[in-house]
């Protein structure tokens, strides 16, 4: 008898014969919770619908991108507008300035910008732009922090590294994992350990609130020391705002806990849903890069028109500090929702949030690192994963992915995920 996700399956089939796991990004793959993954059709605001004609809340969205919701009518209109005037030129255009401008005038640490085409070229540009401004090699980075497939980064890693329980990935060579130092999260003593031990450190890379392994906030204090100890080592602190840029603020992490990076990097959000990154930074440290300066970092489709016009009428729409009120007022309604469903069912949890990012992790002690992430059961998180699905909510597929809230999601959406999740945690006994 076949069931009611009959399309997906058949092609995830045809998909696992085509792609390595059958996707083009690993965490979609639902490897860590089983089943099979939901392949989907179409999205609108907060919903998605698969091909089987399966609609669920969304709280993927795109992994952080869909802060508007899906297909939202303005940058929809946008796009097509751009479309008809061709898709990419390979030369300057005054919507990549527009777009510096939006990005410079929000993000307080960053006076100028590069655009490249995704989180993960962002980083590896700031990366290379940090050793080059310091003449030095080492990274110091975070157990659980992913700051996307950066060879150098892929040291305890946090999303799909995590996810899949792999070790540090085969192909990083010995020689350039050497270079990366990693210390827990939220711990500044090992980062004043480690400057203690080392002299070659170029940089320190934070998420400032992870979102890779689950949504980890900083403890109070932690991110100003870690700009102090960096600051006295002569090494740049580079802060990796791919989630929570334009999310947990206008400026970012950064606005919200009042510390200024040397570096920034931006993704996601600032693309409206199309390949985009970023990176930026003090005007002294960006004339650096290449033509301005001599550390080479380049792109053929980068500051693609298209790309530019939907991030620039989402950033636009988001200039409105009403929007931040919106996410902060719907993540708490949310969470506080989903602690008295667990509480009624007498589950175990914890929930961590920071405005609308959030992860639900099945452990009664707080988590503040990857050592107390770690310790959720992960089993509970993929029982709890299917019986969310069942009552359609689509939640990141893994327990090291924050969830996200957009300004599509409704009180009533909002009250919907409540009620699911009153039976998903029922079911858990
Ligand atoms: N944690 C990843 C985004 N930073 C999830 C998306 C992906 O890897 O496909």
């Amino acid at each position: 008898m076949r069931n009611d996700h009959d399309r997906s399956e058949d092609l995830y089939r045809r998909a696992v014969w085509l792609m390595p796991g059958g996707v083009n990004s690993p965490v979609r793959a639902f490897r860590a919770v089983g089943g099979t993954p939901r392949f989907i059709r179409e999205a609108k605001g907060a919903m998605i619908t698969d091909v089987d004609g399966r609609r669920y809340v969304d709280y993927v969205g795109s992994w952080g991108p869909m802060i508007l919701g899906h297909a939202d009518e303005e940058v929809m209109e946008a796009i097509k507008r751009a479309l008809e005037r061709g898709t990419s030129y390979g030369a300057p255009t005054e919507l990549e300035i527009e777009m510096a401008a939006e990005i410079v005038e929000a993000v307080p640490s960053v006076e100028m910008v590069r655009m490249v085409n995704s989180g993960t070229e962002a980083v590896m540009a700031a990366i290379r732009l940090a050793r080059g401004v310091t003449g030095r090699n080492k990274i110091v980075k975070f157990e659980g922090c992913y700051h996307g497939h950066v060879d150098s980064l892929l040291v305890r890693a946090g999303s799909g590294v995590a996810t899949l329980g792999l070790p540090d990935s085969p192909g990083v060579p010995a020689s350039l994992a050497q270079n990366t130092l990693t210390v827990p999260f939220n711990d500044a003593d090992a980062v004043e350990r480690v400057f203690a031990e080392h002299r070659d450190i170029a940089a320190v890379i934070v998420e400032p609130v992870v979102g890779n392994m689950g949504c980890v906030p900083p403890r109070p204090g932690f991110l100003a020391r870690l700009r102090d100890v960096a600051r006295r080592n002569g090494a740049l602190l580079i802060f990796d705002e791919v989630m929570t840029g334009f999310r947990l603020a206008r400026g970012g992490a950064q606005e919200l806990y009042d510390v200024t990076p040397d570096l920034t990097t931006l993704g996601k959000i600032i693309g409206g849903g199309l390949p985009v990154g970023a990176y930026g930074g003090s005007r002294d440290i960006m004339q650096y890069v290449a033509p301005a300066g001599p550390v080479y970092q380049a792109g053929t489709l980068a500051g693609n028109p298209i790309a530019m016009t939907a991030g620039l009428a989402t950033l636009r729409r988001l200039r409105d500090p009403h929007v931040y009120r919106r996410l902060e007022e719907a993540g708490a309604r949310l969470c506080a929702g989903l602690v008295e469903a667990a509480r009624a069912a007498d589950v175990p949890m914890t929930i961590n949030r920071v405005g609308s990012m959030w992860t639900i992790f099945f452990t009664d002690g707080p988590v503040w690192d990857w050592t107390t992430a770690a310790r959720s059961d992960r089993a509970r998180f993929a029982r709890f994963f299917h019986a969310m699905l069942d009552e359609g909510i689509y939640l990141p597929p893994s327990q090291f992915e924050a969830a996200f809230i957009s300004l599509a999601h409704t009180d009533e959406t909002l009250e919907r995920t409540v009620t699911a999740a009153r039976t998903a945690f029922a079911s858990l006994k």
